[in-house]
């Protein structure tokens, strides 16, 4: 049957149809993806898309929301009940927009904070020179060791002591390439110590913080902000929630009453019209779909299994013999460093893309080479676990990866590589037309 997107407009649709195919034939190993169900799929294709709905839900600036504010509520509630938290806002556009909205909140441009290192596992907005927060803010950082009983990993007596010395506004937490766990109460204990607000970024591992999987941040953590796709299998948006909330220490007040605002006030404020315009219902409409899926049992045993896939792909590479940063993970991400493969993770990438592979490649700590090229690569399982892979897959993947990057001019092993994908992925359907 003939869609209307593809009646109307066929250019759209055969470039749609194509990703789907590459979504469905390939094998996703980007750590900061997933694939969404079909449901979600459908809420966000819809005609809520339409609709302004600046403010929120009782509180808008536009007539005719009361079905917006429905599904808000609906959002609110579900991501309320998934991270024990006392408050929540599910407007931000992405994680990005999120973090834009926290810094809004507690900092003013010049103050200092501290973050992880981008290079050490950190994210670009917890400071890059080349993102709003280290444009607009004073980034100082910490990172992870580089040898020894905690090499790869952050030792928190140097993170105490960076705090202690320059006294930041506020202490983040969180990254896109960090394979452990953090260690929340020492985090609190140092930013009380300190003076800090302390903000976790878990964009990368909400959905195995949500099912008690990895430790709890809510009651530790002044502020937390994330992404919902990635490990929470929602569709791509930000959101940030606090597990108590409290008296915000800037003494900013609510216009009309004249009152000090608590933070949860000051943060709606910050996301609007702070940061963003009107928020982007039919994604909204998404994530409280995707929100009820994460509080099923079933969300918690697929969450298991991606710690359990990580785990067998860590143990795989390191038998394969390769450096695995940390020498193992907590979460649903291996980070390698191919210095001794005598590989940049530019070629790697490439060479795992022409066999039909999608990983991405990553700085590594310490690294020698700029973030354009890079030495590693980051590989995650949350995108394949969706489709059904266990352990016993994912070290087959392994051995399809290290094949490639054994040989990585010789197209016939390429050749190969790919067909053996191809068999995995008929094995593990994904999507099977190409509209919702
Ligand atoms: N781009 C995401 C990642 O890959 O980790 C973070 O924003």
């Amino acid at each position: 049957m003939t869609s209307i997107l593809q009646q109307n407009d066929p250019d759209i649709f055969d470039a749609i149809e194509n990703e789907v195919r590459r979504q469905n034939d390939g094998l996703e190993l980007i750590a900061s993806e997933n694939f969404v169900s079909r449901t979600v799929l459908q809420a966000m294709g819809t005609a809520l898309t339409n609709k302004y709905a600046e403010g929120l839900p009782g509180k808008r600036y536009y007539g005719g929301c009361q079905y917006a504010d429905v599904v808000e509520d609906l959002a609110r509630d579900r991501a309320k009940e998934l991270f024990h938290a006392d408050w929540v806002n599910v407007q931000p556009h992405s994680g990005a927009s999120a973090n834009a909205a926290v810094y809004l909140a507690v900092m003013k441009p010049g103050e200092t904070f501290l973050g992880l290192d981008l290079s050490h596992g950190g994210h670009l907005t917890h400071g890059s020179p080349v993102n709003f927060s280290g444009i607009l803010y004073r980034a100082e950082y910490y990172g992870v060791e580089k040898e020894g009983p905690l090499a790869g990993r952050i030792d928190m007596n140097r993170v105490r002591e960076k705090a202690l010395a320059i006294r930041p506004v506020m202490i983040s937490i969180g990254a896109s390439a960090y394979s452990r766990d953090f260690d929340y109460a020492s985090f609190r204990s140092i930013a009380d110590e300190v003076g800090a607000v302390l903000w976790l970024d878990m964009a990368h591992t909400a959905g195995l913080i949500a099912t008690g999987i990895l430790n709890d941040p809510m009651e530790h953590c002044h502020i937390v902000s994330t992404t919902t796709h990635k490990t929470l299998r929602g569709p791509r948006g930000g959101m940030i929630l606090i597990g108590n909330d409290f008296e915000n220490p800037f003494g900013k007040v609510a216009p009309k009453s004249g009152r000090v605002k608590n933070m949860g006030e000051l943060l709606d404020s910050a996301v609007f019209p702070g940061t963003q315009g009107g928020p982007l219902m039919h994604v909204i409409a998404a994530k409280a779909v995707a929100f009820a899926e994460a509080l099923q049992p079933e969300f918690k045993v697929y969450s298991e299994q991606v710690v359990l896939n990580a785990a067998a792909m860590a143990e795989a590479f390191i038998e394969a013999g390769y450096q695995v940063v940390s020498g193992g993970t907590d979460n649903h991400l291996v980070l390698i460093d191919l210095r001794n493969k005598g590989l940049t993770g530019k070629e790697a990438e490439a060479a795992l893309q022409r066999a039909e592979i999608a990983v991405n490649k990553n700085m590594v700590p310490f690294d020698d080479k700029s973030p354009f090229v890079t030495s590693g690569i980051r590989l995650g399982t949350a995108a394949m676990t969706t489709r059904g892979l266990g352990e016993e897959e994912f070290r087959s993947v392994v051995a399809l990866v290290d094949r490639v990057l054994s040989n990585v001019s010789d197209e016939g092993v390429m050749s190969e590589v790919r067909l053996s994908i191809l068999e995995i992925c008929r094995r593990f359907p994904l999507y099977d037309s190409v509209l919702a």
